[in-house]
């Protein structure tokens, strides 16, 4: 198995595993990810999700010995790499765990989460100008978006790797975790914010998305109609019940699982 997966309280865990190669995204691995994280993403016993690796790497990229031979047509007609698009519509909260060298699609595939948390050895890069091709899951775009036109630039065309500080300091990771125990205090930090009301995770979510594509005037209509929605929820009328009853809110007692 390329993933390994476990699932603990209302957290999901994708575990890359594949040392030999050390993560490198082959298509394999790519199916086996993503067709397992679209049902997680369909169950109501799951708030978040974290995708990681091993302490030393969390991918090395895009397999560089699948892809090595292939020619225009074959990329073309598989469209190759195209099944991320459907990683990119998952609704629960992605959380990218990195520890260790995120380069190329590794790079690509942190950033096609909704939360990068880092520990202290990370190391990111878009080393593909260094093999002659350019990132392919999205890293022009998503590089851009997060660090702004003239630091996706330098990055993309020298290819150079930047250390963690660095990436938190650009925007490129949202926060940093001690090495020392760091898979451990990342699952906590995902426990936390799964036990949120999930259709308010959701709504969170598509509406940050959505100021991505969309004008600021359109954007804050859109929130103001998904926050006006979401008083037909049980989970608004708990949580602002829990504020005035002073005790803490209980958003999915139905769905909690017991370890
Ligand atoms: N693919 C396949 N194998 C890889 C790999 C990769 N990306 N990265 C490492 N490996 C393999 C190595 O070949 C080696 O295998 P053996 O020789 O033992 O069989 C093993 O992992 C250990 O690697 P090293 O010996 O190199 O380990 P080091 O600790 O010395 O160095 C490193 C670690 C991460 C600095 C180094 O391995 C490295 O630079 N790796 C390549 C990083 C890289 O260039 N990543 C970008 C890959 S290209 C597209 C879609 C996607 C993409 C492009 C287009 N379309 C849709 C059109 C994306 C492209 C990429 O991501």
């Amino acid at each position: 198995m390329n993933v390994l997966f476990e699932q603990i309280d209302r957290v999901v865990i994708a575990k890359l595993n594949r040392p030999s190669a050390l993560n490198a995204l082959n298509s394999e691995t790519m199916y086996e990810l993503i067709s397992k994280l679209k049902k997680y993403d369909q169950s109501p016993s799951v708030g978040c999700i974290v995708i990681t690796g091993s302490e030393n790497v969390f991918c090395a990229g895009a397999d560089i010995k699948e892809m090595a031979s292939k020619n225009f047509s074959q990329m073309f007609e598989e469209d190759y790499f195209g099944y991320w698009e459907v990683f990119s519509k998952i609704k629960t909260p992605v959380i990218a765990a990195v520890s260790g060298y995120a380069l190329g699609g590794g790079c690509e595939l942190a950033m096609m989460c909704d939360i990068i948390l880092a520990s202290e050895t990370a190391v990111f890069g878009q080393p593909e100008i260094k093999l002659g091709v350019i990132p392919g899951i999205g890293g022009t775009q998503r590089l851009t978006s997060l660090v702004g036109k003239s630091k996706a630039m330098e990055l993309i065309l020298s290819g150079r790797n930047i250390e963690v500080e660095e990436a938190e300091k650009i925007g490129l990771v949202s926060k940093i975790f001690p090495q020392t125990n760091f898979l451990t205090n990342v699952i906590k930090y995902a426990k936390d914010l799964a036990n949120y009301s999930k259709t308010a995770l959701i709504a969170s979510k598509e509406s940050i998305n959505q100021s991505l594509e969309c004008s600021l005037k359109d954007g804050i209509v859109f929130e103001r109609r998904i926050f006006h929605s979401l008083f037909n929820t049980k989970d608004q009328k708990e949580g602002m019940n829990a504020f005035l009853e002073k005790r803490s809110a209980n958003f999915n007692s139905m769905y909690q699982l017991k370890n």
